[in-house]
């Protein structure tokens, strides 16, 4: 078997998608996610100029070798741009390796370990009243697990808060927004927040959050420890971690599970979080962190620490992404919870899908492969649109964490 060619797609049902497309000589294709929200021509342009040519001819049946050669094989490795062409190319080839032996992906990642997929949703409201309103809406659908965030009274941005009552999408078109932030405001209000939701919603639904970044290790432990009482399935992202020791802060005064890694890219992130127990849930998703070759040795690796997967699952992953991660998840052992952000009615147009959600769960179907596939006439008609993600500056001008 040959891989004949291969070509990136961009196009911009509501937003951006960019796909890769593998084909093969015995007319089977496969597809993977190349999106990275507001860098997404760099992964085209990598992907176009660099790595087609040096695919063409060889056996896509050797999946290993060639996530290999795309990793190892390159000088320059790692980071963003490059893992995410590399994620992209490993999803299309395991794609093609499934629908090649006519059966879902997850057959191949060592069969079911269980029926459904337990995801969490997004609520957000700009301020307490709208937030818990939002949460109960969520609840109402089925819900069992929702991820809080609230606007801050005395900020004008807080992250994951929806503008002007649309869903939250934050890339915006032309330059990069300018977000204004205030730790401290933060930190005196949400623990409060999430009394509430508590006090209105009893304990019974899963409560997440996602810090993104913007506390310092002691102001993280802090947060943690005052949402102690308020048992959360877990709070993410809670320090910029590219100082994996500053989770030993955390850990040490706090019992909130952590969850990290949405904008990780490697195994080398995680080292010392897995080996000293620093975190609870696995964020980095199977479009960014080296595709489903590189995440099974990642959630392995966590297994033998009792660390759990929860994977990214933002409307900025694409369909496929999602397809592929449930399926990974109905395979592992270690599966903890899936990230699921409904992307816009617009997006089935492109994507055809074979997942849906039910009272809480997600459930994929047996098509072969991944099982998603893309209607390239369709997608021509929502070409391209620059859109960036925001940056962020404290209340006295100085750049932080967005
Ligand atoms: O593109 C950035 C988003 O994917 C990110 O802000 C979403 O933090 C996020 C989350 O947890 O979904
Ligand atoms: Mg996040």
């Amino acid at each position: 078997m040959k891989i004949t060619d291969a070509k990136v797609i961009i196009c911009s049902p509501g937003r951006n998608f960019v796909t890769l497309k593998i084909y093969t000589d015995q007319g089977i294709y496969g597809l993977g996610d190349a999106t990275l929200n507001g860098m997404e021509k760099s992964v085209a342009t990598y992907l176009t100029d660099y790595c087609i040519p040096a695919l063409i001819g060889k056996d896509p049946r050797n999946i290993e070798d060639i996530w290999h050669y795309f990793y190892r094989g390159v000088y320059w490795r790692r980071g963003a741009v490059s893992m995410c062409a590399v994620s992209a190319i490993d999803m299309a080839l395991w794609d093609i390796k499934a629908k090649t032996l006519n059966t879902p992906l997850y057959n191949l990642l060592g069969g079911r370990s269980r029926d459904k997929i337990l995801v969490y949703a997004h609520s957000n409201g700009a301020n307490i009243d709208e937030t818990i309103e939002n949460v109960g809406k969520k609840i109402d659908e089925g819900y069992k697990a929702v991820r809080v965030q609230c606007g801050i009274p005395g900020l004008s941005d807080a992250y994951g808060v929806a503008k002007e009552k649309k869903s939250y999408e934050p890339a915006h078109k032309g330059l990069p927004p300018e977000e204004k932030w205030d730790t401290s405001l933060y930190l005196n209000f949400i623990p409060g927040v999430f009394e509430k939701i508590r006090e209105v919603y009893g304990s019974d639904v899963h409560l997440l959050h996602d810090v993104h970044h913007r506390c310092t290790p002691v102001e993280a432990a802090r947060l943690a420890k005052e949402l102690e009482p308020f048992h959360l399935f877990w709070i993410e992202d809670p320090v910029a971690c590219e100082l994996q020791e500053s989770l030993r802060l955390i850990r040490q005064h706090s019992t909130t599970p952590i969850a990290i890694g949405e904008v990780f890219n490697t195994v080398y992130d995680y080292t010392l979080l897995f080996t000293e127990q620093l975190i609870d849930y696995i964020r980095m998703p199977l479009s960014h962190g080296g595709g489903i070759t590189h995440l099974q040795k990642v959630a392995a690796f966590a297994s033998f620490y009792h660390i759990a997967t929860g994977f990214h699952g933002a409307t900025d992953l694409s369909p496929i992404t999602l397809a592929a991660a449930l399926h990974f998840n109905t395979a592992i052992n270690n599966f903890g919870i899936q990230e699921y952000m409904p992307h816009q009615k617009i997006v089935n147009e492109v994507f055809k899908i074979n997942y849906k959600f039910e009272n809480g769960f997600m459930y994929i179907d047996d098509s072969p492969g991944i099982g998603v596939d893309i209607d390239e006439t369709a997608a021509a008609r929502f070409p391209y649109v620059t859109a960036r993600l925001p940056v962020n500056r404290k209340s006295d001008g100085t750049m932080f964490n967005w």
